[in-house]
This record gives C-alpha cells, structure tokens and sequence, in this order.
C-alpha cells in the first residue's frame, strides 16, 4: 500500500466507518457418530467372536472376553463407536469374515 494513499484513509477522521459486525462465523457441526454393535447367536464359537474383537476393534485378549461374554449374556453390545465411513467398513469386514468362516455372527451399525 502507498504512504500517502494510507494517509489520506486513515486521516479523513471521523467515525464513517464504524457499523455492527455482523456474525461471520461458519456454523461447523461434528460429524455424526455411530455405533457398531454385534449381536448373539447360538452357533458362533466363542473364541471366533473374541478373535473378532481383538482383530477388528483393537482390544487386548482379556477386554474381548469380557465383551464376548457380555453379548453371550445380553444379547447385543456396542463393541465402538466410530465416523460413519469407519463403522461401516467395521461392519463390513467383520461380516465378510464370519461368512467366510461359516459363521452366522451378525455385526450392525446405528447413529448414536
Ligand atoms: N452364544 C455363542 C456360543 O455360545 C457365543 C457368541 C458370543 C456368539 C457373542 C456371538 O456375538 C456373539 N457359542
């Protein structure tokens, strides 16, 4: 910017360029959240719905027992929770190998 031009914008004076800021901000919303859940059945081994857990959800052996036993139990449980594109292909890999091991293990997804 030139010297003098700035001068003759910043010395006019006065309060002509004084108004209401209107708000600008850009409304950012988080991106939804979705569970994954796997679902009891009485045909699928144990130690594959725990193997599961360990290869698709990152858990150590002692947390997928545990959560193994609590869908054996309940019926149903939140294995994670995930941005739509990770749960679904969770859901997907892990219905793509119970069927390729014959196993009925049924694997879902839901928004939170
Ligand atoms: N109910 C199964 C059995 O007794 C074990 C099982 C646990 C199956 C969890 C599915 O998501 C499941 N062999």
């Amino acid at each position: 910017m030139r010297a003098d031009f700035y001068m003759m914008s910043e010395g006019t004076g006065g309060d002509d360029d004084v108004g209401v800021k209107l708000d600008t901000r850009t409304k950012t919303k988080r991106p939804p959240l979705y569970k994954v859940l796997i679902l009891n059945d009485d045909y699928t081994p144990m130690e594959f719905v725990v193997h599961v857990l360990e290869r698709f959800f990152g858990m150590n052996h002692a947390q997928a027992f545990e959560l193994m036993l609590t869908v054996h139990k309940k019926g149903i449980a939140v294995v994670g929770v995930f941005s739509f594109e990770i749960a679904e292909t969770k859901v997907a890999q892990v219905m793509d190998f119970a069927q390729r091991h014959q196993h009925p293990l049924q694997c879902t997804m839901e928004k939170e």
